[in-house]
């Protein structure tokens, strides 16, 4: 932005179709999943989309307001720690002669709000407010900061249409008593903190209003509450604006009171157009960095634009003592907690487009080490067994007992036995080395991650009497089936991980001999341990049939009750509820990809026709009870080459936060699911896959999508990759960075700077 905006412009939602998600009217039925779907987020603090228009005495509803790292036990409702809401800083009541004023279904018919994706701010525009006397059209506009993750900041324009009359602005906290423990109240500043992890928040405000362009005075103040009285009339433009400050501190008895008030004058000082101008700038290089660009399939764009969003929205680079939870910070379901949605769904987007975020996540798992180590030893094994469900400290958060569709208590095992989520761990960490080249990471986190994981299924794999070791008791990513032996997905990931430790303890031994001797001596490792694992992973059971090329899901899994999915074509609940938990423990139905993510995260692991015999196998054979599953289906689909199914599974995938038919997204968008969204275009439509020495891509286009573009970042370079698929060639574009190597399936091109490459994509 050059010229300073003026409030007008900026409160216009942009007019591009394609960079707006917009909602008209008010229908209570649908607002819980578009307040998911409207949220506003920078990865420290999340809003959701609680619209500026109620039918309550307030004009403005509660927005739940969530800070990423705020875990408490919140009250009796349950005992799980979860992300407990802070103060909802955004509250505003009108008060016409004295009276809230209410606003009734009709009042706000023209009412629209809009989520610019571009700019990452939610407006609404176009509200009526009709008072018996008064007429009020209004604009609204919410951010928080990607520039500075502390700062929030409202604007709101009124323009009096009709009416003389007085009125009062009141701007206040909701809230302030909920959930968190009050340690003062000042008028401009509240410090609270939580019940049982130690943790303080203070929130710093400070409200502005402006009449016909001069600064009203506020008429009363109260512990963060400011009024307005004045007499409007028609013709009136009134402007308030308010900026607020939100600062987390994990130290206990601290007092983060005067940092925030600190931020919250370095806000001020900007002014609500220099914050908006950093926050809009902020935006604009995530989107360079990180947007696709799809060419002519309009409903594919606005989804990937979508998704693209609220992965951009999600992270917080400079916070490492935080990751992302299942529905980022956008809602209460899953509590906030973490799962290997992190590792396999989002971290591919982060660690091809924004590394420091990458960076960031991985480091979270470096810092809840201790607590994978303390579950594996509490559990009788060694190394890493991380928490399923993981929240501040890592321990382990997965809730033992939950009801049932018909309310029998379920106990709950993935806390326990969902064991591959070590591996899936120490799979990001290899992931994020092999793409960055990021050698301090390695060696000051990343190996001994990868070596802790590796010591845990060293000491859970068990040798028997067939010569082969055993991983048994265990849930595969198909929740469906528990206490299971021998899960392909786990065993084959278990082994990797555990090839992976070795190869970078020979890689530490070769080149960082000091660090590999000091990490060596700190972690106990021998040579003798080293052998044992080498054995364990040459004598792990991976349930291949060499006959057929199949991976057994797990040992059994062959002999149980094989039900046709497409008979059940149609309904309308999860398949273990129409068949019942038994009934599915005993068949082969599948509730999410399991074999079929093996082979989207390891296709090396399955020789000659193996890939394509897999999926044939397992596909027909999965409910997608799970929203993680379509993205997976969709992405090993387009590799394979079969596009059409691979579009199904992607607007599939799209309709899980999009479509209005998807209750489930009350509590929080999916953030999986778009993560899954870019795996399937990028990795999968467009083919990307990482080698030694560049990069290589093999495009599968659906029919309708002439081009595809997009940027990806690669050990210190930033290349631009286009794929037209009416002319057939992709045009690498190397933007910063060393030379590199560019390949289309076998055809190999060295890539430079300012050196412009075409390559055909057509196949032989
Ligand atoms: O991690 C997933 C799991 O695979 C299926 N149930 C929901 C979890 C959170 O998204």
């Amino acid at each position: 932005m050059t010229e300073p905006e003026t409030m007008q412009q900026i409160l216009q939602p942009t007019s591009d179709p394609a960079w707006v998600l917009s909602v008209d009217g008010y229908d209570p039925l649908r607002e819980s999943s578009i307040e998911s779907r409207f949220a506003i987020s920078n990865g420290f603090l999340g809003i959701r989309g609680a619209r500026a228009a109620s039918r309550g005495a307030r004009w403005v509803v509660p927005a739940r307001t969530y800070v990423a790292g705020l875990f408490d036990v919140s009250g009796t409702e349950h005992q799980t720690p979860g992300l407990v809401p802070a103060a909802d800083w955004l509250r505003v009541r009108f008060l016409v002669a004295g009276e809230p004023l209410l606003l009734h279904p009709g009042d706000v018919s023209s009412h629209r709000m809009t989520l610019d994706l571009r700019r990452g701010a939610l407006l609404s525009q176009g509200s009526r407010l009709k008072a018996p006397a008064l007429g009020l059209h209004a604009r609204t506009l919410r951010l928080v900061s990607l520039s500075d993750r502390a700062v929030g900041l409202q604007l709101i324009q009124l323009e009096v249409e009709s009416g003389t009359l007085d009125v009062t602005i009141e701007a206040s906290f909701e809230g302030v008593e909920l959930g968190l423990i009050n340690d003062r109240l000042d008028q401009d500043l509240g410090v609270w903190h939580t019940t049982q992890t130690g943790k303080h928040l203070a929130m710093a405000s400070e409200p502005s209003l402006q009449i016909d362009g001069r600064v009203h005075p506020p008429t009363a103040l109260g512990q963060l509450t400011w009024s307005w009285s004045w007499t409007c009339r028609p013709g009136q433009i009134v402007r308030f604006q308010r900026f607020v400050a939100v600062v987390r501190s994990d130290i206990p008895n601290t007092d983060p009171g005067p940092k925030a008030r600190d931020k919250l004058r370095s806000a001020l000082h900007l002014g609500w157009s220099g914050v908006f101008a950093a926050h809009e700038s902020a935006w604009a290089k995530r989107w360079h960095d990180s947007g696709v660009e799809v060419d002519g399939d309009a409903e594919a764009q606005r989804a990937l634009r979508f998704a693209i969003y609220h992965l951009n929205s999600a992270a917080d680079p400079g916070d490492e003592s935080v990751s992302i939870g299942a529905c980022a910070l956008t809602g209460d379901d899953y509590h906030g907690h973490v799962f290997w949605d992190t590792e396999i769904f989002l971290l591919p987007f982060y660690i091809l487009t924004w590394p420091a975020a990458a960076r960031a996540l991985l480091m979270y798992r470096f810092h809840t080490l201790p607590e994978a180590r303390a579950k594996a030893a509490r559990m009788g094994w060694r190394g890493a067994f991380y928490a399923w469900e993981s929240a501040a400290t890592g321990a382990e958060m997965t809730p033992e007992e939950a009801l049932g569709p018909d309310r029998q208590v379920i106990h709950i095992l993935c806390g326990t036995q969902e064991q591959h989520i070590s591996a899936d761990i120490a799979y990001a960490v290899w992931q994020y080395w092999h793409a960055t080249g990021d050698d301090g990471f390695l060696l000051g986190a990343g190996a001994e991650i990868l070596l802790e994981t590796a010591r845990f299924w060293a000491s859970r794999a068990t040798p028997e009497a067939d010569g082969r070791c055993h991983i048994r008791g265990v849930i595969g990513p198909d929740e469906y089936h528990e206490h299971i032996d021998d899960n392909a997905y786990t065993n084959v990931m278990a082994r990797w991980n555990i090839r992976r430790a070795l190869d970078i303890a020979a890689a530490l031994r070769e080149r960082w001999p000091a660090c590999w001797t000091t990490l060596a001596g700190r972690l106990r490792l021998d040579e003798a341990e080293l052998k044992q694992w080498r054995s364990v992973a040459d004598t792990l059971i991976d349930g291949l049939q060499p006959t057929t090329g199949l991976f057994e899901q797990f040992g059994g899994y062959f002999g149980l009750e094989d039900i046709d999915l497409a008979k059940y074509a149609g309904r309308t609940v999860p398949m273990d509820v129409v068949l019942g938990r038994e009934r599915t423990q005993q068949s082969q139905v599948v509730k999410q990809a399991d074999v079929v993510a093996l082979l989207g995260l390891l296709p090396e692991e399955f020789k000659g026709d193996a890939p394509a015999v897999n999926f044939r196998y397992y596909e027909p054979r999965c409910s997608h009870g799970s929203s993680l599953s379509p993205a997976m289906h969709g992405l090993v689909a387009a590799r394979l080459g079969d596009t059409e199914m691979a579009l199904r599974f992607f607007h599939r995938t799209a309709d899980i936060d999009l479509a209005d038919t998807r209750v489930a997204t009350d509590g929080g968008i999916h953030i999986a699911a778009l993560g899954g969204i870019w795996m399937l275009t990028v990795l999968g439509i467009a083919g990307l896959s990482l080698r030694d020495d560049g990069i290589d891509i093999d495009p599968h286009l659906p029919a309708d999508w002439h081009s595809l573009a997009f940027r990806v970042q690669w050990r210190g370079r930033c290349l631009k990759i286009s794929i037209d698929q009416d002319r057939q060639i992709a045009e690498p574009t190397l933007e910063a960075g060393e030379p590199m190597m560019f390949s289309v399936r076998s055809s190999r091109h060295e890539l430079r700077q300012g050196a412009g490459l075409q390559v055909s994509t057509a196949h032989p």
